[in-house]
């Protein structure tokens, strides 16, 4: 089913403007990777656009921003190619799927392992780290490393794999980083930027969630949620609740963590972490999102608490 990275160059050898785009809400692999790429493929003189929704300023330290097209241009701008990053399904393109369907060649590269293989062109590896880490092997052949390109593929790594903790860190990721450092990249200064640093309204919404933190299914599971109310109470976005999810999954005991916050009057979004022989993957399909085993995500259109009602007779059959 995967197609290799010759065949993949060679379809983009002939195409002269490229659009890179990543999933909804983006986070520091997606951006990572798509500006990685981007930076390269200009590098070897393509027209590249980066298209990606709104991103935490996290990400300012890797991200060229004059790269990224302009949302009112989705709809006039076509291109020889789209290159999908870190997207599971065409869906999570969100709106710049209109750009994907135009586009004369599509490809898709990811590590979801729920990956539908939406592409013309598909590289998907799902031992990989990160999509950033497949980004490095599809570019550590062409000798185009430079500080811009692995920072932002050594960020995405980092992020993907929570500082290199998550059990999808392999020796391949330990040498990635390892080479990718070697081009004189701020490596303290990514880790603490996405690690360490935390506008105060996070800090109070951290707070917020876990104080409203419960155990269920006899001290296996915990959950807890964000209303928009809280958000706005907390005076934060919604781009500042990613790392809730990973604080309540270290609580002693847990095998699956869910973490719900409210999008809009009938729309959450759901992100769970699972422990070792707990597929939260498949725990996401049920509602028609994904990821990687131990850790997915979907939006599921009900209040919070019908979702998470649904959500619980989804994990009773876990046990
Ligand atoms: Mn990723």
């Amino acid at each position: 089913m995967n197609n290799t990275f010759e065949e993949i160059k060679e379809a983009l050898q002939y195409c002269q403007s490229i659009a890179i785009g990543g999933h909804q809400n983006p986070d520091g692999d997606a951006v990572g990777a798509c500006f990685a790429l981007a930076y390269a493929l200009q590098k070897q003189g393509k027209n590249v656009s980066v298209i990606l929704e709104e991103f935490s300023n996290k990400y300012d330290i890797i991200a060229d921003k004059n790269l990224l097209l302009p949302k009112e241009n989705y709809s006039n701008t076509a291109f020889d190619a789209f290159i999908a990053l870190d997207s599971g399904d065409k869906q999570r393109l969100g709106e710049a799927q209109q750009i994907f369907d135009k586009a004369r060649q599509k490809i898709n590269i990811d590590h979801h392992i729920s990956n539908t293989y939406f592409g013309q062109y598909n590289y998907v590896n799902s031992d990989a780290s990160s999509t950033s880490e497949i980004i490095y092997q599809y570019l550590r052949d062409d000798a185009i490393f430079n500080q811009q390109i692995a920072s932002a593929l050594y960020a995405g790594i980092l992020y993907d794999t929570a500082g290199f903790r998550h059990s999808s860190t392999s020796p391949m990721t330990m040498t990635a980083a390892a080479e990718l450092m070697t081009y004189s990249i701020p490596a303290n200064k990514i880790y603490t930027t996405f690690f360490d640093n935390r506008t105060f309204s996070e800090l109070k919404l951290l707070g917020r969630a876990f104080e409203k933190a419960e155990k269920y299914f006899n001290g296996n599971v915990i959950y807890t949620f964000l209303t928009q109310q809280d958000i706005e109470q907390c005076c934060g976005t919604s781009k500042e609740v990613d790392s809730v999810v990973n604080f309540i999954k270290g609580v002693e005991g847990i095998k699956i963590a869910c973490f719900i916050y409210q999008k809009g009057e009938n729309e959450v979004k759901a992100s769970f972490r699972g422990e070792d022989g707990f597929d939260v993957c498949k725990l996401a399909q049920n509602f028609g999102g994904g990821g990687h085993i131990k850790a997915a995500g979907c939006t599921i259109y009900s209040t919070i608490e019908q979702a998470w009602h649904n959500i619980q007779l989804k994990i009773a059959e876990l046990f």
